[in-house]
């Protein structure tokens, strides 16, 4: 942790400067009798949560290449993201990958938490991969696969991830599925999604009653042929058999290039459905790469559905389970995240300028170009002095990322930890 003098001299330096830009920006946004405290503050009460696997250095197939000093055990990588909320108040929750994040001694955990102000977000459960000690493999397939052994170890297995998060306090259940096929007649492709659904039924069935399954869907990779759960129609169509606790989950890469993801979040949000978003950056497929770095004008239209779901009366979602879903290969992964918040940040509080009234009038006139200047106009507002005040209100730095560099913290990371100190659950 950073001593707390030390955030305010990080910040004084600055100072300044912020609040020309900040009073200008608002002497701004003022004269269209927009709300600014308003705006700063649901930025400052806007929280997405870090996943365990995100804080070391991903790779792809071909190679990896660590920078040191990553987290060893569950304890450090709470350490790492209770600093990344220290510096910008903005990522109080960690989830947690089964087998890897499996807790050890629980009042222990639970205290360093409480000593990090922060709380378990999820569990994840892993079926893509075969485990040590794991009796069937899952090279054929998990939650579908056709063998009812193979299916009950891998229920087991979701079933052990609840307990776990249980013991912490966590209330959602995320399950990604890597069932699938690679050649056309491997798999009977509804036979495959009814076992599926059977599956998580049992596992629906041996949740508590105030949690949540969230359930993610992806087009191909690791199977490049048929994937059990390929799209939010299968996701939804999942949730609307188990029941009311079962919701789809949304993870930006997890897309074929060019498809509108925020009309998809607009129909899931109709239907009450969206239980939780994935954030990452993609050129070409699920690339992982930095939220916001190739694509800022979709991620901000994405925020734009969201915003208006929020504000519109007749849409009764509940509330969005916010989660960064990125593999970090060439960035120190805390700079990533702390780039990936930073551009989350921009785009919703971007999208909270839009100017809703005017934008509804334009489209049920027709009026085509008034409507879309309408949201380039909030798109194109700097609104970066807003982002760092939010950072600021919650007792963090006005630059993370300078403060993380001034303060050397990858350096005393590799110190503590080593050179060669490799993270887990990637
Ligand atoms: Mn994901």
């Amino acid at each position: 942790m950073i001593p707390e003098q030390r955030i305010h001299d990080l910040n004084e330096a600055g100072l300044a400067d912020h609040e020309f830009r900040l009073r200008y920006l608002t002497d701004l946004l003022s004269r269209r009798t927009l709300d600014v405290q308003g705006v700063i503050q649901q930025l400052v009460d806007f929280q997405v949560a870090i996943p365990s696997w995100a804080l070391g250095t991903g790779g792809t197939r071909f190679g990896r290449y660590p920078l040191g000093g990553e987290p060893r055990c569950l304890e450090e990588k709470i350490e790492d993201v209770g600093l990344l909320n220290q510096l910008n108040g903005s990522s109080n929750s960690i989830s947690l990958h089964i087998p890897w994040d499996i807790p050890r001694d629980i009042p222990a955990l639970q205290q360093l938490l409480q000593e990090q102000k922060l709380v378990i977000d999820s569990v994840n459960s892993n079926t893509f991969q075969d485990q040590k000690d794991q009796h069937y493999s899952y090279k054929f397939g998990s939650l579908s696969h056709t063998d009812q052994a193979v299916r009950q170890q891998a229920i087991e297995h979701n079933l052990e991830c609840i307990r776990h998060g249980e013991a912490l306090g966590a209330k959602t259940l995320t399950v990604w599925l890597a069932d699938g096929s690679n050649f056309p007649g491997q798999q009977h492709l509804r036979r495959a999604y009814l076992r599926t659904a059977d599956s998580l039924a049992s596992i629906y069935e041996g949740m508590p009653s105030d949690w949540t399954m969230l359930i993610e869907y992806k087009p191909y990779e690791p199977h490049f042929y048929s994937m059990v759960i390929p799209d939010w129609g299968t996701s939804y169509s999942l949730c609307q058999q188990l029941g009311k606790q079962a919701q789809v989950l949304v993870d930006l890469g997890h897309h074929l290039p060019n498809t509108n993801i925020e009309q998809i979040v607009g129909r899931l949000l109709q239907f009450g459905r969206l239980g939780g978003f994935h954030f990452n950056g993609s050129m070409y497929g699920d690339d992982d790469l930095t939220t916001g770095s190739i694509k800022p004008y979709q991620l901000f239209l994405i925020f734009n559905e969201l915003v208006d779901g929020a504000r519109d009366q007749a849409v009764t979602n509940a509330a969005v389970a916010y989660m960064i879903d990125a593999s970090h290969n060439t960035k120190d992964p805390l700079e990533d995240l702390l780039q990936s918040i930073q551009n989350i940040l921009t785009s919703y509080a971007k999208a909270l300028l839009v100017d809703r009234e005017a934008l509804q009038e334009a489209q049920e006139n027709n009026d085509v170009v008034r409507a879309e200047e309408l949201l380039r106009d909030a798109f194109q507002t700097d609104v970066r002095p807003l982002v760092a005040e939010a950072y600021r209100h919650s007792g963090g730095v006005l630059d993370p990322i300078a403060a993380y560099r001034a303060e050397g913290i990858r350096e005393k990371l590799i110190q503590q930890r080593g050179k060669l100190s490799l993270s887990t659950g990637l």
